[in-house]
């Protein structure tokens, strides 16, 4: 049995808290068009009010953990810990994959060893001619989702969470999604830009679509400080002492200084420990990801 034969195991991982109906609309769109390996899924149900245990009743092969507001990043890890599987899929609760040879597809770009995550082109649901292909990370941090650069596979900045795809050794030798990371925001950016700085290449496989539902709000509350926090993680983790300081610039003035300082300082020496052992095996700096994508960006 060769590496990522078909025969292999794949983990699809799905976080999930008050989604209602798009989880099982999600559900059924994986079996229907997942035909031809074998694969487990995972819903990780994040303190999801009444209707959390639905999908046990209807989909009793499904694997159920359960998370208590975890956020997005700590209940996919969550997810991850219980798979089996030799490759995780990491799927938000409202996508819905439509070719067949979806995942067979992605799996097929992980057979190179130099690729750390991959995804497949994200269509927006309801919207068929609007597609995103990865996205791109500005040095303000404003994330956009880039068009097609390439026919085939190429690489992007940014692998968007509600659809990536990973190898399980590499997944756990990058450390998970950052556990110091609360509620939504940042989550994916933070992967990725972890996974190039460790010398993992991050791409797209454009042939392959997921619908994705992109909401106009969420079924939770979202603050404006959880996000923040958690781009402020990243910039501690990842950033040279200039971009440092002009990240805290931007959200000083939203945040206050006082607030600002009080929450950096709640999660400093968990930051600080993980930003030395990140950088042990560090392979590249922030400034060659944001310079690499400077250089190779192409009109969408
Ligand atoms: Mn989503």
């Amino acid at each position: 049995m060769g590496f990522l034969s078909s025969s292999r195991l794949v983990s699809i991982i799905i976080p999930s808290k008050d989604e209602g109906g798009n989880l099982l609309k999600t559900i059924a769109a994986i079996k229907s068009t997942t035909a031809h390996r074998p694969y487990e899924l995972i819903v990780v149900d994040d303190g999801s009010g009444a209707d959390g245990a639905a999908v046990v009743k209807t989909h009793p092969d499904v694997r159920v953990v359960r998370g208590d507001g975890l956020g997005v990043a700590k209940a996919r890890n969550a997810g991850a810990a219980r798979a089996r599987g030799e490759i995780l899929v990491f799927c938000d609760a409202h996508v819905f994959p439509v070719q067949t040879e979806w995942l067979g597809a992605l799996v097929q770009a992980l057979r190179d060893p130099s690729v750390g995550l991959c995804a497949p082109c994200v269509v927006v649901h309801g919207n068929p001619d609007h597609k995103g292909y990865g996205l791109s990370l500005a040095e303000d941090l404003s994330c956009s989702w880039n068009g097609r650069h390439a026919e085939n596979v190429f690489e992007v900045q940014v692998i968007p969470g509600g659809a990536t795809c990973v190898r399980t050794e590499v997944f756990r030798r990058l450390g998970g999604w950052c556990g110091l990371m609360n509620g939504w925001g940042s989550d994916d950016q933070e992967l990725s830009l972890r996974a190039w700085m460790q010398g993992y290449r991050q791409v797209v496989v454009p042939h392959v679509e997921i619908e994705h539902i992109f909401r106009s709000r969420f079924p939770y509350t979202v603050t404006y400080e959880q996000p923040a926090l958690n781009s402020l993680v990243m910039g501690a983790l990842h950033f040279s002492e200039k971009r440092f300081i002009d990240l805290l610039q931007r959200h000083r003035t939203a945040l206050g200084d006082e607030r600002m300082n009080e929450l950096l300082k709640s999660v400093a020496p968990e930051v600080m420990a993980e930003r030395k052992r990140l950088a042990t095996t560090r392979k590249y700096s922030d400034d060659w990801f944001f310079e690499k994508f400077k250089r190779s960006s192409l009109p969408p």
